[in-house]
Order: C-alpha cells, then sequence, then structure tokens
C-alpha cells in the first residue's frame, strides 16, 4: 500500500489527491468543517469506524445506539450534537471512535459525502478507519427482515465498476469490497437472531423504479413478464439484492485502501413485488438490524484492541 505524507505523519489512504496536501486549507463545505477553520485532528483523529446510513434520523439514533454498545459517556453535561448540522445536507454524530453520518440517497450523494469523509481521515490523521453501509434494500429472493452483505457491487448493466465521466472521459473503478471484512460480519450472526444473513452480489441502480424494474413508477415501457426474465437473470449471475449506493461507495473504498462494508436489510422480495407493504413500526425494527451486526463488531474490534 502506497503511504503518502501528510505532515509528520503518514496516511493509509492511498491514491490521495497531491492538490488537497498542498491546499493550506481546505473546506469540506458539504460538512460544514474546514482544516483551517477547525482542528480537524483534535476532533476526530481517535476515529476508527466511519458508519454511513441513508437519513440523519437513522444516523442520529445509530449514534445513541452505538454509545449503549460501547459503553461510550459523554462528558458531564454534553449532548449528541451534529457536528455537520449547518450544511444542511448531511448529518454527523461522533461517539468515541464511531462517527455515524447521513449519506442521503443515491450514489452522487454517497459520492460527495465520500470525498470529504476520505478528506477529513487525512486530515485528522486517522490511520486505518473502516467505513461501512448501513442500508436498506430488496431483496431478490430474500424476503423482507433479512440481512445482506454485499461481496462486490455491479452497476445496473450488471458491469463490476463504476463508470464516471471524468474530464469528458469514462473512468471505471472496480466495485470491490474488503471480502475479509464481510466474512467477519458475517459470522457475527447467530442462528438466535431474528434475521437470515446473505452475502452475494449488490446491483446498484441509479433509480429506485424503472432502474429496478418495478412496475408501480410513473412510467414502465415493460412487461411484468420482462421485469421477472431480468429479476431471473440477474439472480442466476449471483445478484441478491438492489439498492442505489453500493457500487459508489465500493469504488471509493477500494480507491482510496479504505476497508469497507456494505450491510443492507431488505424491505422486501422483488419477486413477490415492488411496493414497500411492511408496517412503519416493522420497518423500523428492520432497520435496526444492520445496526446491531455493525455494532458487535465494533464492540469485538474494540475489546480487541
Ligand atoms: C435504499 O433505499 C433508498 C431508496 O428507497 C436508497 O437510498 C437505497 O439504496
Ligand atoms: N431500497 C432500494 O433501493 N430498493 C428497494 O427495493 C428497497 C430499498
Amino acid at each position: 500500500m502506497e503511504l503518502v505524507s501528510c505532515g509528520d505523519e503518514e496516511t493509509t489512504i492511498t491514491r490521495l489527491n497531491p492538490h488537497v496536501r498542498e491546499m493550506t486549507s481546505d473546506i469540506l463545505y458539504h460538512l460544514a468543517l474546514g482544516s483551517g477553520s477547525h482542528d480537524l485532528h483534535a476532533m476526530f483523529g481517535d476515529v476508527k469506524f466511519v458508519c454511513m446510513g441513508g437519513t440523519p434520523r437513522r444516523m442520529e439514533q445509530f449514534a445513541h445506539f452505538i454509545m449503549k454498545e460501547i459503553g461510550y459517556q459523554l462528558p458531564t453535561g454534553a449532548q449528541l450534537l451534529d457536528i455537520s448540522l449547518h450544511s444542511y445536507r448531511y448529518s454527523m454524530f461522533k461517539v468515541g471512535p464511531v462517527l455515524s453520518v447521513s449519506h442521503g440517497m443515491g450514489m452522487p450523494s454517497v459520492g460527495i459525502l465520500l470525498h470529504e469523509m476520505i478528506k477529513l481521515m487525512y486530515h485528522a490523521r486517522v490511520k486505518n478507519p473502516t467505513f461501512f453501509r448501513l442500508g436498506t434494500c430488496g431483496g431478490i429472493g430474500i424476503d423482507g427482515g433479512n440481512l445482506v452483505i454485499t461481496e462486490s457491487a455491479v452497476d445496473g448493466l450488471m458491469n463490476p465498476y463504476l463508470e464516471q465521466a471524468i474530464l469528458g472521459e469514462i473512468q471505471k473503478r472496480p466495485g470491490l469490497l474488503d471480502p475479509e471484512l464481510a466474512a467477519e460480519l458475517k459470522a457475527l450472526s447467530t442462528p438466535e437472531d431474528p434475521w437470515q444473513i446473505y452475502s452475494g452480489k449488490t446491483m446498484c441502480t441509479t433509480d429506485f423504479y424503472e432502474g429496478q424494474g418495478r412496475l408501480d413508477g410513473a412510467f414502465c415501457d415493460y412487461t411484468e413478464e420482462d421485469k421477472f426474465d431480468f429479476l431471473r437473470k440477474i439472480h442466476a449471475e449471483g445478484i441478491i439484492n438492489m439498492e442505489m449506493e453500493s457500487l459508489m461507495f465500493a469504488a471509493l473504498c477500494h480507491h482510496a485502501g479504505i476497508r469497507g462494508a456494505v450491510i443492507c436489510v431488505t424491505l422486501l422480495n422483488r419477486m413477490k413485488g415492488d411496493q414497500v407493504t411492511a408496517e412503519k413500526s416493522q420497518q423500523m425494527e428492520w432497520q435496526e438490524y444492520p445496526q446491531r451486526l455493525v455494532a458487535r463488531y465494533i464492540r469485538q474490534q474494540l475489546e480487541a484492541a
């Protein structure tokens, strides 16, 4: 792994932009933080785990949950605050070595966040952080309320890489995730858990409706048969769920040399329908499943340290 200079220290981030290393002040605009305006090493230097998920509310709830799980106590009189409140974009909470950050919906949103989180790790001189996406997905042949760990991510054409237009040319970055981390997470699931756990390929799409072959979007120019032919075809290729961020997450973590994992709970089985019909209270409970698994991992790592 290429180590690049970071003041007197070194960072474990690979391919870090040389321009960033030369900037005396770097504004992390969407986080409402900056290397000139904040002492990022003092604020974030102890971070080991960065947990991302779609909504501010879920990530605030995760911050409270992980606080209990790792027995972390806030200083007397202190409250958990949204560090990125003034960005009005993402929300970020810090619980000792754990950051809990919302990433919004879709690849562009999680991509912007990842650029700034990776730079934040660099400015804070964090070594070897582990990044997680805790999300929701549609299962392909897997009923609602189960966990899927992404082995690798593919796009809507089943390409195993992220294609991004950079300076008028397509750059391809592989959607690879850390196989060891995925296996370690999977091994933390027990038969007593209310979920089954699966690992396989995840299809990451740029749309929830037509992009995922639903029949219930505002438009639909294909038949039910076409939909099922497609779902069966991708399932035969090892794709077991669909969501909208894993490919960007995997590609940027891999590019940066950061250990990353994607753990999603299924909200429905797409072989049985398209609408998310589960009760809200049921969905809320299901959304805690990825959190419970990741909390086990974090606790185990902290205890072993
Ligand atoms: C899962 O759920 C969201 C769409 O409802 C999207 O962010 C995703 O990946
Ligand atoms: N998120 C998705 O992207 N698709 C689903 O079917 C459910 C959640």
